[in-house]
């Protein structure tokens, strides 16, 4: 009985590091990134990331770039008395071990002077710095 038990453990953990190589996980990573598919003719585009502090430092998160746009920023959103501003922060502070959610509503990339049309279905690479880690991710654009 405890050798089945035995291998079946030693199974899982076969599985689980299939998908992690030889490589150590990443210090900051990034999941669910798009970029909103703005109206013809705009320039300025509104992107969307989770980031993930996976190390045992916070981090600040405070600038991001990428080939397809002139200039981004990290934006906030936040309502007042029922109408939305956008605050121009360039700063998501990340805990060690935190989760960021960059979503609509809330803290966001704003992304200015894009540098080629982007419809629904392209994908646009965007870095964002953190401290001394950074992270390149493939923004999806996604219609509105
Ligand atoms: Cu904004």
């Amino acid at each position: 009985m405890m050798r089945v038990l035995y291998s079946s453990g030693l199974i899982a953990l076969a599985a689980l590091c299939g998908a992690c190589s030889d490589k150590p996980a990443p210090i900051l990573s990034a999941s669910d990134a798009w970029i909103r598919e703005a109206p013809p003719g705009a320039t300025a585009h509104a992107g969307y990331v989770t980031l993930h502090n996976n190390g045992r430092q916070d981090l600040v998160c405070d600038r991001v770039d990428g080939p397809d746009f002139g200039a981004a920023e990290l934006h906030r959103s936040v309502s007042e008395g029922g109408v939305m501003r956008m605050l121009r922060d360039q700063r998501i502070e990340l805990a060690a071990g935190a989760v960021a959610e960059l979503k609509p509503g809330s803290y966001h990339i704003m992304l200015f002077r894009a540098q080629r049309e982007l419809h629904s279905g392209d994908h646009s690479e965007l870095t964002i710095y953190c401290g001394d880690q950074k992270v390149t991710a493939s923004f999806e654009v996604r219609p509105t």
